[in-house]
């Protein structure tokens, strides 16, 4: 494909799309890709103030096996986690699910995932691969704010990794889960998929290891690529 072709196809895209690009200024976004240590607590500072809101324990206890549980600080009052009716486990949020002050919230530690001695594994996060998202309560000054920690479960409770979380600034405003993502394309991180990050792209074409525009991660920036940065723009 020629680059004035692709060219074309960016621009007539473009405009089409340009007009219902949004922006999610409000939503703060980390990427923070940890992997769960046992018997260790991985603490998330959800609004970046300095203090940790938020804790994901990779722990085991007698008669239960490995586990992982979302929950927040103690200290804090007021936080909480998406959890199911008995509180027992953290919900597994998907992309487009809203969280806010409808859904239930623990105010304690609730299981994202556990093991029991005999093999059984339960909890959203059980599968191995799969990846949800859980949702956070702030109370921050006085008010509630809403977030999301999204999990990814490799190998089991031993393969737990949190890719990242954001949170809504406006109080009292559900959030939107996978609100605050980087959009796959945007190469130059200004929130849109446009024909600067399409130079980028290819400006990277051929065959190239660990690089940005590489989105399908296959070793090479070609016509995937290009395509799924076509499927986001604006
Ligand atoms: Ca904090
Ligand atoms: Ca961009
Ligand atoms: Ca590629």
């Amino acid at each position: 494909m020629s680059n004035v072709r692709i060219t074309a196809i960016a621009s007539s895209i473009g405009a089409a799309l340009l007009a219902c690009a949004s922006t999610n200024s409000d939503v703060v976004y980390v990427d923070s890709n940890d992997t769960l240590v046992a018997g260790a607590a991985e603490l998330i500072d959800l609004d970046g103030n300095g203090t940790t809101d938020f804790q994901v324990y990779y722990g085991s206890a007698s008669g239960w096996g490995s586990f992982v549980a979302v929950g927040p600080i103690q200290t804090f009052a007021g936080n909480g986690v998406g959890a199911n009716y008995s509180g027992l486990y953290t919900t597994g949020y998907d992309n487009g699910d809203v969280f806010g002050p409808d859904e239930i919230i623990r105010l304690e530690p609730s299981l994202a995932i556990f093991k029991s001695n005999s093999g059984v594994v339960q909890g959203a996060w059980a599968a191995i691969g799969a990846e949800h998202y859980a949702g956070l309560r702030l109370l921050k000054d006085g008010q509630f704010h809403y977030g999301w920690l999204r999990l990814r479960n490799a190998s089991g409770v031993t393969g737990m990794y949190i890719l990242d979380h954001a949170y809504e600034t406006t109080p009292d405003l559900p959030i939107m889960i996978g609100d605050g993502l980087p959009v796959a394309g945007d190469l130059d991180g200004d929130g849109l998929v446009d024909g600067v990050d399409l130079g980028l792209l290819l400006g990277a074409w051929g065959p190239c290891t660990s690089c940005a525009a590489d989105l399908d991660g296959n070793g090479a920036v070609d016509g995937a690529d290009l395509g799924l940065l076509l499927a986001n723009w604006g």
